[in-house]
């Protein structure tokens, strides 16, 4: 296999289900251009707010963090999903906002980040649409549930197998996870468990089931605790800015609450080999390197762009396919 990955790190990947790889995205050039593109995201989201009478200040002289914590202090909205960089599994509307700048489309094509999917899955590489941008906020900023639930903003543990559709069940999909902020246990980083993606596919629950996991994050699907391993093996993924973490689909994983003052900011990116299903076949990938097909690639943000409009008008309105094939009444749900 071709790549950046040494035959040791191919393996240990193989044996643990994941690989942590330090300073793999240079500041300058990666990442201070993508922190440029969403303060102008939040400038613009930040006017809006102010023209409505929604925010008391724009915040202006604030830098990103700051900034956008304290519209949610104010608002008590989550502003997602006008910065994140796919479209909501349900209920997209004509005017769902979202953000696919030049500086994200040039992350999914960052030469760092392929080098090292390559060495995993080969050299004809697909973006699988199953991307986002994470914005954690702090803790102390959410509100109780309407049921007096505490706020636990921690997600719980799952495998990306499982909010995918069932087709994409032997797509060799690969992810791979980024801070653009620090990432530590306080302000809520990943954490894996290791050597367990041989097991297949676990069972998942909607988040009211009744069988609840161990995190209590309430926020999308969760592996019953009954079958996790136990809580000592996991492992805290403690990162910086310019590390990347892969993972297995089959990984079990989930992050730590945040209860620090301030957001963890992230991504997390997706990749399987080209001509596999995406499990997500209403949304757009593409291909991001071809060694048979070069021609194939695409190295245009604007069609990227243009891709997800074209999504978001045909999604919006229409039926979905379900991504939860799981009930909550299912016998490890109950
Ligand atoms: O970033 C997080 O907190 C969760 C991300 C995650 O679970 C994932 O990328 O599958």
């Amino acid at each position: 296999m071709t790549g950046s990955l040494s035959p040791g790190q191919v393996e240990s990947f193989n044996r643990e289900g994941y690989l942590i790889l330090r300073g793999v995205l240079d500041k300058g050039t990666v990442l201070d251009p993508i922190v440029a593109e969403y303060a102008m995201v939040l400038d613009r989201l930040a006017n809006e707010l102010h023209e409505r009478g929604e925010i008391s200040s724009t915040y202006a002289d604030l830098p990103y963090s700051d900034r956008i914590t304290r519209i949610w202090a104010e608002t008590g909205k989550d502003y997602t999903q006008y910065f994140d960089f796919t479209l909501p599994q349900s209920a997209t509307k004509a005017d769902t906002p979202f953000w696919t700048g030049p500086a994200v489309f040039a992350l999914l094509r960052n030469e760092g980040i392929l080098d090292a999917v390559e060495s995993l899955i080969g050299p004809e590489i697909y973006a699988n649409p199953v991307q986002h941008v994470r914005l954690k906020p702090p803790e102390q900023l959410l509100r109780a549930s309407p049921t007096g639930e505490a706020p636990n903003n921690a997600t719980p543990w799952h495998q990306d197998n499982g909010v995918v559709t069932e087709d994409a069940d032997e797509t060799d999909m690969i992810t791979v996870w980024l801070p653009l902020t620090n990432a530590s246990v306080e302000n809520g980083c990943l954490v894996v468990q290791p050597n367990s993606h041989h097991e297949g596919l676990l069972p998942h629950c909607p988040s009211d089931a009744p069988a609840r996991n161990r995190n209590g994050g309430t926020a999308g699907l969760h592996i019953p605790d009954a079958f996790l391993a136990p809580e000592e093996v996991s492992v805290d993924a403690v990162m910086e800015a310019g590390d990347i973490l892969l993972m297995h689909r089959r990984t079990p994983h989930a992050s730590h609450r945040n209860t620090a003052d301030y957001v963890r900011w992230s991504f997390d990116l997706r990749y399987n080999p080209t001509g596999q299903p995406s499990g997500r076949s209403a949304f757009p990938g593409f291909v991001a390197r071809s060694a048979a097909e070069p021609w194939t690639e695409l190295h245009d943000p604007v069609a990227w762009t243009d891709m997800w409009l074209e999504a978001r008008a045909r999604v919006s309105g229409a039926p979905m396919p379900a991504f939860n094939r799981w009930d909550r009444s299912a016998v490890t749900c109950a």
